[in-house]
């Protein structure tokens, strides 16, 4: 599952190129037992099974002694803090991290002596920490120099910069009767780069305005921002009295 997904796309590529360093570890090589057993009935009983410790303890000492200190160990889980932009801009400016994957139930408490966070990606049930884990690789990668071909495409990415992003469109410029901006068509780069901001703050105002509380604004986009909620404050009332 992690190597299919790790020979596709941007990253695929990069891994190729050696601009990341990726390895994946398979925790039933550092067992002892003839089964290659890596989980065991939880203590107190009840459903489902555990991630032994002893596996993973031996796994990080493996890859400690061959690929060298220091060592971040995060461990994908329900229970961790939410993975954000932030963070895997942070994490990017590491040396060496580890993303420990559980299954089951989730790992033996005893673990997280080893671990120096647990990280969600959001509030759903998936069965393992394998997709989690390809998450925080694929977020901490772009931010890798070389990574993305253009290093202005990540800086502008839209959760770099707290909003969501505008509306594309490619060619044709028309699909049915229905039409591209005319702006977006008219070369004037200052005007595209205008109603961009714009419809940027206009679809976070609607969609997610919690982030606004956060985003990076200038004196413009501020000022953008005050118009948009005029125009909805009066839509409101309109609505009230229905004209
Ligand atoms: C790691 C085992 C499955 C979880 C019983 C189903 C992250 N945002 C997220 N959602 N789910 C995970 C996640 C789920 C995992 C494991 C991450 C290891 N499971 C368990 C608890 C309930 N089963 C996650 N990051």
């Amino acid at each position: 599952m992690v190597e299919a997904a790790l020979s596709a796309g941007v990253v695929g590529r990069a891994i190729e190129r050696k601009t990341l360093d990726v390895a994946i570890h398979d925790l039933r090589d550092f067992t002892t037992d003839r089964h290659r057993t890596v989980d065991d009935v939880p203590f107190g009983g009840g459903p489902g099974m555990v991630m032994k410790a002893e596996p993973i303890f031996r796994a990080l000492d493996a890859i400690e002694a061959t690929r060298g200190m220091p060592l971040t160990v995060l461990l994908t889980s329900p229970q961790g803090t939410r993975f954000t932009q932030g963070e895997a801009e942070r994490l990017s400016t590491l040396a060496h991290v580890v993303l420990l994957c559980g299954r089951y139930e989730g790992v033996d408490e005893r673990v997280l002596s080893r671990v120096d966070a647990e990280v969600s990606i959001g509030d759903y049930v998936l069965s393992g920490g394998e997709l989690p884990a390809l998450v925080v690789l694929d977020t901490v990668a772009r931010f890798v120099p070389g990574v993305v071909g253009d290093d202005q495409s990540v800086a502008e990415d839209s959760f770099s910069r707290g909003l969501l992003d505008f509306p594309h469109y490619t060619r044709p410029a028309e699909v049915g009767s229905d039409r591209v901006p005319d702006v977006l068509l008219s070369g004037n780069h200052a005007e595209i780069r205008r109603w961009r901001r714009r419809e940027a703050l206009a679809r976070t105002l609607d969609r997610r305005p919690e982030l606004l509380e956060t985003a990076v604004l200038d004196d413009e986009e501020h000022q953008m921002l005050v118009e948009l909620q005029k125009g909805r404050n009066a839509e409101a009332r309109n609505g009230k009295t229905g004209t």
